[in-house]
C-alpha cells in the first residue's frame, strides 16, 4: 500500500494519474496547502521542501523499512521502476522518457507555475511579469507541439513523461493559451483526458477538494509569505 500525501493541484494529479493507470493500491492523505498542513513536523519529515506530493511506500521491492519520496518527478520514477510500467526498460527508450520528464520538471512546471502566480494570484497585475510568463508558456507549448507532431505520446508509449505534463496543460485557458494554436498538443490532450484512469484520477481529486474558496487571505499569507525563516524546519 502506498500512502499519497496529496492536494489536487497539477503536481498532485501527476501521481494519481500514475497510480490509477498502474492499478496500484493507494491511500490519499490530504495535505491542505491553503491551510498550512505542509508545515506539520510529520509532513516535513517526508518532504523537507514543504511541498506536496510525497509518498510513503510501505512495501518496497527490497522489503525492509518503508521508503518515502518527495518531488513529483522522483515519485513518478520510483513508481515506474517499482511497477515496471510507463518507463521503457531499454536504454534508448528510457533516456527519451527521462529527458522529457526532466523538461517538465525544470521547465514546463515551474514556468507555468509563475504564469499562474502572476496572472491569477499576484495582488497587483504586473504587465511585464504576466507578459513574460504567458509568452514563455506559449513557447513551451510550441516545443511540446513540435515534439508531438507525428507522435502519439511524448516518448514512445504512454509514459511518466506524459503524466507529468498533462496536468499542467489542463488549465490552458487560464494560462492564456488556445489549444487550436497547438493541434498536436490538442489531439494528445484529448486522448489523455478520455483515458479511464485519467477520469478516475481527477474524480479522486475532486473528492478531496473542489478547489472553491481556496485562495483566502490566510492562504495567500501561507503560500506566498514564505521566507528562509519558515523553511528548513524538518
Ligand atoms: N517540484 C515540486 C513542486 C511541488 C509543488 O510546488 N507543490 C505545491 C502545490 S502544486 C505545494 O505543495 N505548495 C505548498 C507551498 O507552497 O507551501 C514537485 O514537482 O513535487
Amino acid at each position: 500500500m502506498i500512502d499519497l500525501y496529496y492536494w489536487p493541484t497539477p503536481n498532485g494529479h501527476k501521481i494519481t494519474l500514475f497510480l490509477e493507470e498502474a492499478g496500484m493500491p493507494y491511500n490519499i492523505i490530504p495535505v491542505n496547502i491553503a491551510k498550512g498542513e505542509q508545515f506539520t513536523p510529520h509532513f516535513l519529515s517526508l518532504s523537507p521542501n514543504n511541498r506536496m506530493p510525497a509518498i510513503v511506500d510501505h512495501t518496497p521491492i527490497e522489503r525492509g523499512a518503508p521508503i518515502s519520496v518527495f518531488e513529483s518527478g522522483a515519485i513518478l520514477l520510483y513508481l515506474a521502476e517499482k511497477s515496471e510500467q510507463f518507463l521503457p526498460a531499454d536504454l534508448r527508450g528510457r533516456v527519451e522518457v527521462l529527458q522529457w520528464l526532466f523538461w517538465q520538471m525544470a521547465g514546463l512546471g515551474p514556468m507555468l507555475g509563475q504564469n499562474h502566480h502572476f496572472t491569477r494570484y499576484a495582488p497587483e497585475k504586473i504587465p511585464y511579469a504576466i507578459d513574460r510568463y504567458v509568452r514563455e508558456t506559449g513557447r513551451l507549448y510550441g516545443v511540446l507541439n513540435g515534439r508531438l507532431a507525428g507522435r502519439e505520446f511524448i516518448a514512445g508509449a504512454y509514459s511518466i513523461a506524459d503524466m507529468a505534463a498533462y496536468p499542467w496543460i489542463v488549465p490552458h485557458e487560464a494560462q492564456g493559451q488556445n489549444l487550436d494554436d497547438f493541434p498536436h498538443v490538442k489531439r494528445w490532450f484529448e486522448a489523455i483526458r478520455s483515458r479511464p484512469a485519467t477520469i478516475r484520477a481527477y474524480e479522486r481529486g475532486a473528492a478531496v477538494s473542489d478547489g472553491t474558496a481556496t485562495m483566502t487571505e490566510e492562504a495567500r499569507k501561507i503560500l506566498f509569505g514564505q521566507t528562509a525563516q519558515t523553511a528548513g524546519k524538518s
